[in-house]
């Protein structure tokens, strides 16, 4: 096998500080498809730090970088004093006075950049994406998040004149006739670097911070998506808002920018005053957009705007650090959304994402702390472990010391840290300096992988009600032992009446330890309230108590899970008839008007396909893909006919009324009216009720909702072909058609037909989000079709991803992260899987991205 034999691993325990910094940039690009010339104009100078350690060669990254000229103090480098090599330059130290001008030309080609990282082009429209290390594709420069620097920028258009509008961060400080120039007043690491030039048409808004200062807000996009922009900006301003409020965070230049973009490798980049979105997470109308759509907009245009505290004020002093503006921002923007709509139903949804993603990761062979230790690629760890549960571990935090005492905290991150750039150290003082605690157990939580089992046991006697907490970690790679963390237990005991007897928050940093109450009654125990910590949690439960908590239980995530796990145990116990107890307990939320639409529909739905597969693996068995699909519709069979009447009735009643709204209520409605309609054609072999939504729908939502249960029925020919001729010319609509079919397509022929749709012309796989819709979608939305015993899919997921990768290495191996659950199979799919692993890394110019991951899987 290969592995990059150049990519050297870098350790944080490497990290040494930087020997030069840098007092200002200038940098000129004239832009060219394939020949943009970058001019740097740089005053470095020693860093104090370091001085007495005598001079020091001068080490600047550059990668696939064409020199043209390069000079120190006006005077060009001698040829003997500069070496380069694929990684960068070094001019020997007895050419490097203490400060200095460094001034370099270098030619770049973006069109030919189709790894979309530096600056790129995406259909005609020049952009960059510099994190974490496109910078380097630049121009030579110490590539680092610890040097920072202000940044003046000139741009000169394409001679075409193809690029009118040009933009970069900060302020605009002068323009003419094919030329911009800006200035950010704020230092920042090149990562946080962007240019965008294109023919584009500005949405425009205004915002008046706190203090009454008025910010332009501009949302950039190709002429004809202005229509689309009116929730994206909506958001935006009530993200600045929320920040005002909530964290007394005040924007801090005259103008915010957003700019969409149709090839990104991610969601979006939070750079400096000109964040640059993945265009489906910017446009949305209600013929073109679902309410998850929406939904998605709103947290990820929160969450970039966010970053400009966590992250771009404060930032990170290295990679490893990375969590410390990650795992905040999500847990900002995770509270955003849950002040903006159901704080309940919110949880639920974090929750059951953690799960699929985090856990998943944490239980293979690419788990790793929230702050890693080491790394080939760095853009391999942005993943569900550094953001979410990076996310979940300030919510702990949060939970032990009180709202209060987090905000005293982040008023000193902010106060204390500001223009920093930062580790998880320094984090935790300040929330131990504000709190007074010892925090030194807890940052366990920072450097150990893997999924903690929280393990009940509960005892009734004499009056006494005992609960029995254990603690432990399995094993990860490279960490055989792990130790006790600090768990925050929240917990409710309740009284048969379903009054509440007890509730709380249990400290349990032990590796077990006994907690008793002296009770009037035998209690239920509803056990880690609001998913207090990211833990699988042992407990056996009786039927009744289940039911119980699904019927009383007052806090909404223990309720919800007491449904969750009735479903479990009928999924991954012995097959039969479904417990009656657990379908009466369903007809009782159906038909319980009191509870939040969006919430009963959460309670209506059943675990995915990957949920009970995991929980199948957790109990020491390989799940058989194809029998849990199976077993997964009987039981949806099993819910509609118990829910009979109901469905129809619960269809009919939930129709909202007027015309479409992306708001949190109508979206509710909109779930719960699409659960009834699931239960519907549970039992209709003709989709008839779903074709007849399909065809009335006025909105994407129930289009969507009725299209994906015709796919998963095998129906729905006539459907998608209408569809498709209907919305050919959009893009982020065809792609949903791709992502139906991919995702839903019954086993029987999911793989033939992932294949015939990969064929097809329109099948643009060089575009990220069309290749995810395809074959992402195919690999981790269809296990059934994925997993198929012959091999089939997981062979033409691999060809594709041989085929991607000489292209775009960040998305293939993001995709080839998928291929991580294979030790958890019967011993024939483990082989067919370890087989195509072994011919992706056999590829003899496989990117050093990819070989990373592949190396790790099959480690
Ligand atoms: N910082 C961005 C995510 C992001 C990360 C890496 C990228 O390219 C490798 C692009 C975007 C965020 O958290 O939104
Ligand atoms: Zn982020």
């Amino acid at each position: 096998m290969r592995t990059d034999a150049h990519a050297p691993t870098i350790r944080l325990a490497d990290y040494r500080l930087p020997d030069y910094l840098v007092e200002s940039v200038e940098l000129t690009l004239r832009l060219h498809p394939t020949a943009t010339r970058v001019n740097a104009r740089v005053r470095f100078y020693r860093n104090p730090a370091r001085a007495d350690e005598g001079a020091a060669d001068l080490r600047l990254d550059g990668r696939g970088l064409t020199l043209v000229s390069a000079t120190i103090d006006g005077v060009p480098v001698p040829q003997n004093a500069l070496t380069e090599d694929s990684e960068g330059l070094t001019v020997a130290a007895a050419h490097v006075p203490s400060a200095f001008v460094w001034e370099a030309e270098t030619e770049i080609s973006p069109e030919t950049n189709t790894a979309l990282e530096g600056l790129y082009m995406s259909r005609g429209m020049y952009c960059t994406q510099c994190e974490a290390q496109g910078f380097r594709k630049i121009t030579f420069w110490p590539d680092r998040p610890d040097v920072m620097t202000t940044f003046r920028v000139r741009i000169e258009g394409p001679a075409d004149g193809s690029a009118p509008v040009l933009l970069s961060n900060g302020n605009l400080v002068g323009s003419g006739e094919g030329w911009a120039e800006w200035q950010d007043p704020w230092a920042k690491p090149s990562y946080l670097f962007a240019l965008v030039a294109g023919d584009l048409r500005a949405v425009e808004d205004h915002f008046t911070t706190a203090s009454g200062r008025d910010v332009l807000l501009q949302i950039w996009v190709r002429p004809g998506d202005e229509p689309r922009c009116a929730y994206a900006m909506d958001a935006l301003k009530r993200s600045m808002r929320w920040d005002e409020e909530t964290y007394g965070r005040e924007y801090d230049l005259d103008r915010f920018m957003i700019v969409a973009v149709d090839d990104f490798n991610m969601g979006a980049m939070e750079n400096k005053g000109l964040n640059i979105f993945n265009s489906r997470f910017v446009l949305a109308s209600p013929e073109t957009a679902t309410d998850a759509d929406y939904k998605s907009i709103e947290t990820i245009i929160a969450h970039e705007y966010f970053h400009n505290w966590t992250g771009n004020r404060i930032t990170c002093r290295d990679w490893f650090q990375l969590c410390l503006k990650e795992g905040l921002t999500v847990f900002r923007d995770q509270q955003f959304s849950a002040d903006e709509r159901s704080a309940g139903v919110k949880r639920i949804e974090d929750v059951l994402r953690l799960r699929a993603t985090q856990f998943r990761e944490d239980a293979g062979p690419l788990a790793h702390p929230v702050r890693p230790t080491e790394y080939i690629e760095i853009n391999n760890f942005y993943t569900a472990t550094v953001y979410e549960k990076g996310a979940e571990v300030i919510g702990m935090l949060r939970r032990l010391v009180g709202p209060e005492v987090y905000r005293k905290a982040l008023d000193l991150y902010f106060e204390r840290h500001d223009g920093q750039a930062c580790t998880i150290e320094d984090w935790l003082r300040v929330f131990e300096n504000v709190s007074g605690r010892d925090l030194s157990q807890f940052a366990r939580w920072y450097s150990q992988a893997g999924t903690p089992r929280l393990k009940a046991e509960t005892d009734w006697a004499d009056g006494k009600f005992t609960l029995r907490l254990s603690q432990t970690t399995p094993p990860t790679p490279g960490q055989p032992e792990k130790a006790p963390l600090v768990l925050p237990v929240a917990f409710g005991l309740l009284g048969s009446d379903g009054s509440t007897l007890e509730a709380g928050l249990l400290e349990f940093s032990e590796a077990e330890r006994a907690f008793g109450w002296e009770l009037p009654e035998r209690p239920v125990l509803s056990l880690l309230r609001g998913f207090s910590a990211p833990v699988i949690v042992e407990h056996e439960i009786t039927p009744a108590d289940r039911a119980f908590l699904l019927a009383h239980d007052s806090d909404s995530f223990t309720r919800w899970e007491a449904g969750r796990s009735f479903a479990l145990a009928e999924l991954t116990g012995p097959e039969g008839e479904p417990d009656p107890a657990y379908l009466a307990a369903l007809v009782a939320v159906a038909d319980d008007p009191a509870l939040d639409p969006a919430y009963r529909a959460l309670l209506l739905s059943l675990p995915s396909e990957d949920e009970v597969m995991a929980q199948i693996a957790a109990v020491g068995r390989a799940p058989d893909p194809l029998e849990v699909w199976r077993r997964r519709r009987a039981l949806e069979t099993a819910v509609a006919r118990a829910l009979g009447d109901r469905a129809r009735a619960l269809y009919d009643s939930n129709v909202v009324p007027g015309p479409y709204t992306p708001d949190a209520d109508a979206a509710g409605r909109r779930a719960l009216r699409g659960r009834a309609l699931a239960a519907l054609t549970a039992l209709d072999p003709a989709g008839s009720v779903a074709r007849a939504q399909y065809a009335s729908a006025d909105n994407m939502t129930e289009r969507m909702t009725a299209l994906s249960l015709l796919v998963s029925r095998g129906l729905g020919k006539k459907e998608l072909a209408a569809f498709h001729s209907e919305w050919r010319h959009d893009r982020l609509v065809i792609d949903k058609w791709f992502t139906v079919q991919a995702a839903l397509t019954p086993p029987e022929t999911a793989v033939e037909t992932v294949e015939a749709l990969s064929r097809r012309e329109d099948f643009d796989w060089r575009n990220p989000n069309r290749f995810r819709s395809l074959i992402g979608a195919f690999a981790s939305g269809n296990p059934a079709g994925f997993h198929r015993a012959d091999g089939s899919g997981y062979r033409l997921v691999v060809d594709w991803l041989i085929r991607l990768d000489s292209l775009n290495p960040q998305t293939t191996a993001r995709l080839a992260s998928l291929l991580g659950t294979w030790r958890m199979f019967d011993p024939g799919r483990q082989a067919l899987m370890k087989a195509e692993l072994e011919r992706l890394a056999a590829r003899p110019d496989l990117s050093r991205d990819t070989g990373e991951i592949v190396g790790r899987l099959l480690r």
